[in-house]
């Protein structure tokens, strides 16, 4: 049997936290061989909640699972831990505008990346879910100097899944034969989903989707899904988002043979600015991520990508003072 590994997820008690930890503890991210150890990190007043969660993993009596620690103490949580899933974040409040939302954002992740770089295992791999997800990526980075950037990760596979599933319910095929679409950016309504490289059953897609339906229906409806999924069920996004957290991590880790879309730590590639957590189409393999590179770029594009860099460069702007 395998040495147990160590799975945090922090805001575990909220939505996205019970929709994805059920699924972990059953197997579904490393694999129905893996033992697992589940670190679950809260608020402190959230703790209670976060006693009946723990309470239903063990009724749940999973093979893999051999312990399940709650705290809200971040050194705790990060020890010694191999996937990190950082989805607790401040949500927007009252009044709140959203430099505010901002600010004190960067004011947890600072402080998580500081536990991160002291606690967790060698090779880990941390994903951040809560928001602004590229931007609090970024400042955990940059406060963990123990950590290499391309231990961060900031989750776009949710955007990426919409993608495609717009392009299968579009053209009547299945999720799975759509491949190859790109987030650009930022996880925001700047984002630019591209479709110029996709194909779907083998066709190019622009060949079978109309460019007008795209860029007028298509784009917008991606960019603006979680305020749509809102406006529906009266909540945010949480199945999908797990969903998305799981497969993004469990392709990061074990490797995938399609492209993905993921927010990581740039060096310039594709002429965007270096030092941003901006999304670009990856393939996981051997457990780290490489950039599909050498892709063209035509002029609606570019204008696209632009746009999404320029609101990711105002978000790190906005949190200089927190960027050691
Ligand atoms: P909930 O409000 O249901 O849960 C958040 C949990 O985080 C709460 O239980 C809260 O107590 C906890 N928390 C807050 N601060 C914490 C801290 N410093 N340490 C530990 N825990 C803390 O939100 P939920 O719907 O689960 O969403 C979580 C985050 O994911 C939000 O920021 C949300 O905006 C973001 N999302 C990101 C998505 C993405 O694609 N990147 C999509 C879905 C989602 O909107």
């Amino acid at each position: 049997m395998k040495k147990p590994k160590t799975v945090v997820i922090t805001g575990a008690a909220g939505q996205i936290g019970y929709a994805l930890v059920f699924r972990i503890a059953s197997g579904q991210l490393l694999g129905a061989d893996q033992p697992l150890v589940l670190h679950l990190l809260e608020v402190p007043q959230a703790l209670a909640g976060l006693k009946g969660l723990a309470m239903e993993l063990d009724d749940c009596a999973f093979p893999l699972l051999r312990k399940t620690v709650c705290t809200a103490d971040a050194n705790v949580a990060f020890a010694d831990a191999d996937c990190v899933f950082l989805v607790g974040a401040r949500p927007r409040g009252p009044g709140m505008e959203r430099k505010d939302l901002l600010s004190a954002n960067a004011e947890i992740f600072a402080a998580q990346g500081r536990a991160l770089s002291a606690n967790v295992a060698k090779e880990a791999r941390i994903l951040v879910v809560g928001n602004p997800a590229n931007t609090n990526a970024l400042i955990a980075m940059a406060n963990a100097p123990n950590l290499s950037p391309h231990q961060f990760s900031a989750m776009m596979r949710l955007d990426h899944h919409r993608t495609q599933a717009q392009l299968a319910i579009k053209t009547q095929h299945r999720n799975e034969d759509v491949r190859r679409v790109i987030i650009w950016g930022n996880h925001s309504t700047t984002q630019y989903p591209d479709i110029h490289h996709a194909h779907i059953s083998g066709q190019p897609a622009l060949d079978l989707v109309d460019e007008d339906w795209y860029q007028t229906e298509m784009i917008p409806c991606v960019q603006k899904r979680g305020a749509a999924v809102i406006q529906a069920r009266g909540a945010s996004s949480a199945a999908s988002a797990a969903h998305a957290a799981l497969c993004a991590m469990r392709d990061w880790c074990l490797g995938a043979d399609d492209w993905t879309s993921m927010a990581v730590f740039g060096e310039g590639q594709y002429d965007v600015g270096k030092g941003l957590f901006y999304s670009y189409p990856t393939i996981c393999k051997d457990g780290q991520y490489k950039l599909v590179e050498g892709l063209a770029i035509n002029a609606f594009s570019r204008t696209m990508m632009v746009k999404t860099q320029a609101e990711l460069t105002e978000e790190r702007d906005a949190v200089k003072h927190l960027l050691p």
